[in-house]
């Protein structure tokens, strides 16, 4: 195997749960014809032979017990007579039932709509592929979140930013004449995970893609994944105007560029009638915006809102800004600069927030932002590819990490206001709810560049779907279906999942630290880079440590961003006795000898942190040799040659870090740590010439 089934492999059951579950899956009834159920028929049929190995025939009409019956009450008066409780389940939800249908044993499956059909096909598929029974089924299920979306950062060239996984998926070049076969494995794959958007082109837009050739291409894409219940949307550059309208400006406020957006609004919707709408990075890291023009963020996602309003498209604006010209803490400049703005937006505008308020570090604390914006609808944006996590090559699960977002309490009305809560609208009542995946897939067989990539696109649909679900919970889910059911390879498997992140948060930037990683490619460690032109993008300027101490003091004595989260999480996050260590030093600027929890000093903390998280990648490694009676050959050497890389670097991370830090702190090393291989000016010499990224 190679890993290009991901999760939907469907493997022959053991012939005891064959033979138990044959009775369930007798024929197959669908009632109704779409393209969208045909797709979801022929997935149950592939599915269940595959998986019983006996073939699943279709029938006209219930004829036996044992039969799946697949409808809606619009389109089948069969389904409309068993009177099911659909009404709540919405556009997108579905039912699972065991009951007598005709006085036959019959699985139901019912939605209101196709593609709530197609995700409940997906859901029974999983639930025999997870080894759950399947005689009582009672299943009702609705997605708590409304955009469901994968963020590709892919350039027109096919290059992909941040991208470990090969090349774009999108062939320009044969669009819209040749239709990979892939787009459609791509859509099916998005949809059993309840993925209904992806954004085809990078945050860091080429207007091109706005030109009439390019919008027949998308028209082609669109067309693949449309039965499959997803959208197309794209990144709109702001200055489109201006390079492919022959304008002189493109301020957002003047009549002739609202003239042109609204025109372009109008051409995209008739090449494509279901058209998501627009995803924009503005005045941030060089992106053109409103703010050239001394217009304000809303001006400018307000102007793109209106020309797409009409044919009900929508624009997610970016809070990812930061300025040169600002001198203020880098985590504090989106906060300040969209907080005032709550209520200014267009109903059609969701503001798209990333996890936290610098830029993916391995951990970081909660956006301000999440809970600060009642009246304006903010959507999560989390990166699954893994930029600031070691690539493709570490084993880094995601879920847990971003579970601990979603769980995060904002206080912002009170105890239980927590992130989940922001995100699925419940707090604030939001019109709109979305979440953001920056996507890890490209043209590698195994879309993801690593087999446990596929994981965190896994989790991610998963927790986009409800982002209350337990995280080791889908990480069981994926690893039954992606490897083995076999409880000897879950429990291990799924433990190495749940630790790796905090290993790779150990090994990189523990306690809080943040974005130490070398310039452009960030491709291992550099904490002694402090000459980049701007102050924001040297590491010194976040981990600030001297001979005295170490960490960002945004408490007030600093540059109090703790004074941008509600006063409870403030309170906890200004105190060093409160804090969660794990955040300590993002908010703290502290003594090298100050007191941990352990007992230790903070410098002797440090160091054993970094050598705890290559000590843990040693024991992946370890527990995958053990695993490899129930994996095949290929995937498990891949597994584990990337364990081996990931093992490497993480004792390189480490040293070069402890290097660096000793130079600093002029401390000794704890007893037993073991002195870094190699001095500071080795580990500053290396280059990587050949890392994803470099420029
Ligand atoms: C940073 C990436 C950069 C992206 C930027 C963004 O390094 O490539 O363009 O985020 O999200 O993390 O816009």
């Amino acid at each position: 195997e190679d890993g290009y089934d991901l999760w939907l492999r469907y493997r022959p059951l053991a012939s005891a749960v064959q033979t138990r579950l044959l009775p369930r899956a007798t024929e197959l009834v669908v009632a109704g014809d779409s393209p969208t159920m045909r797709i979801a028929a022929a997935e149950l049929e592939r599915g269940f032979s595959n998986m019983l190995g006996h073939p699943l025939p279709r029938a006209t009409a219930i004829g036996r017990d044992g039969a799946i019956l697949l409808g809606t009450p619009a389109g089948s008066p069969e389904i409309a007579r068993l009177g099911l409780p659909l009404a709540r389940l919405g556009p997108e939800g579905f039912l699972i039932r065991s009951m007598p249908v005709n006085g036959r044993t019959t699985t139901v499956i019912a939605a209101n709509s196709d593609v709530g059909l197609l995700y409940g096909a997906f859901r029974l598929l999983r639930e025999v592929e997870t080894g759950a029974p399947t005689e009582r089924l009672d299943i009702a299920e609705a997605p708590k979140v409304k955009l469901r979306l994968l963020n590709h950062w892919d350039n027109l060239d096919r290059t992909v930013e941040r991208g470990y996984a090969g090349f774009s998926l999108w062939d320009w070049h044969k669009l819209p004449d040749y239709l990979d076969p892939r787009y459609t494995d791509y859509a099916r794959a998005n949809a059993s995970i309840g993925i209904n958007g992806t954004v085809l082109t990078n945050v860091n837009a080429n207007a091109d893609i706005l030109t009439p050739a390019y919008l027949e291409k998308v028209k082609a894409l669109a067309a693949v994944f449309r039965p499959y219940g997803i959208r197309v949307y794209l990144t709109a550059r702001f200055s489109a105007p201006l390079e492919i309208g022959g304008l002189k400006t493109a301020d957002p406020l003047d009549p002739a560029v609202r003239a042109w957006w609204k025109a372009k609004a109008d051409e995209i919707y008739r090449v494509v009638p279901d058209f998501g709408g627009f995803l924009v990075k503005a005045n941030s890291e060089g992106q053109p915006g409103p703010q050239d023009y001394k217009r304000s963020h809303a001006d400018g996602a307000n102007m793109l809102a209106d020309a797409v309003k009409p044919h009900g498209g929508i624009v997610m604006w970016r809070a990812f800004v930061y300025a040169a010209e600002n001198v203020e803490d880098r985590a504090k400049q989106a906060y300040s600069e969209f907080k005032p703005l709550d209520g200014t937006f267009r109903d059609n505008v969701v503001v798209q927030v990333k996890n936290g308020a610098i830029d993916f570090q391995p951990r970081e604390p909660f956006h301000p932002l999440f809970g600060a914006m009642p009246k304006t609808p903010l959507m999560m944006e989390f990166q699954i590819t893994k930029e600031y996590l070691g690539f493709a090559t570490h084993l880094a699960y995601l879920g847990s990490a971003w579970e601990e977002v979603l769980k995060a309490d904002t206080y912002a009305k009170g105890k239980g206001s927590t992130v989940a809560k922001v995100i699925d609208g419940r707090l604030h009542g939001y019109r709109m709810t979305g979440m953001a995946g920056v996507a890890n897939i490209g043209t590698d067989r195994n879309w993801s560049g690593s087999h446990f990539d596929q994981a965190n696109w896994y989790a991610f649909g998963r927790l986009a779907w409800d982002p209350e679900l337990s995280s080791r919970t889908i990480a069981e889910e994926w690893a039954r279906m992606t490897f083995s059911t076999d409880p000897k390879f879950v429990r291990p498997a799924v433990g190495m999942m749940m630790a790796s992140h905090q290993a790779v948060v150990d090994y990189m930037t523990p306690l809080g630290l943040h974005h130490l990683m070398a310039t452009g490619h960030h491709y291992g460690p550099g904490p002694w880079v402090g000459d980049l032109e701007r102050p924001d993008w040297n590491p010194t300027y976040y981990h600030r440590a001297d001979a005295n101490g170490i960490g960002f003091d945004r408490t007030k004595t600093g540059s109090d961003a703790v004074a941008q989260y509600a006063p409870e999480v403030a309170r906890s996050f200004a105190d060093p006795n409160r804090i969660p260590e794990k955040d300590l030093l993002w908010f703290h600027h502290l003594p090298w000898d100050t007191k941990m929890a352990s007992g230790r000093p903070l410098w002797d903390e440090l160091v054993l942190r970094y050598g705890r998280g290559v000590g843990t990648v040693g024991e992946m490694r370890a527990t995958w040799d053990g695993l490899r009676p129930y994996v095949d050959a290929r995937r498990f050497d891949d597994v584990a040659s990337f364990l081996a890389i990931q093992h490497k670097e993480a004792a390189w991370w480490r040293d070069a870090s402890v290097a660096y830090f000793q130079s600093v702190s002029g401390r000794p090393l704890p007893e037993g740590a073991p002195p870094p291989p190699h001095d500071l000016e080795w580990y500053k010499a290396l280059q990587f010439k050949y890392a994803p990224g470099h420029h």
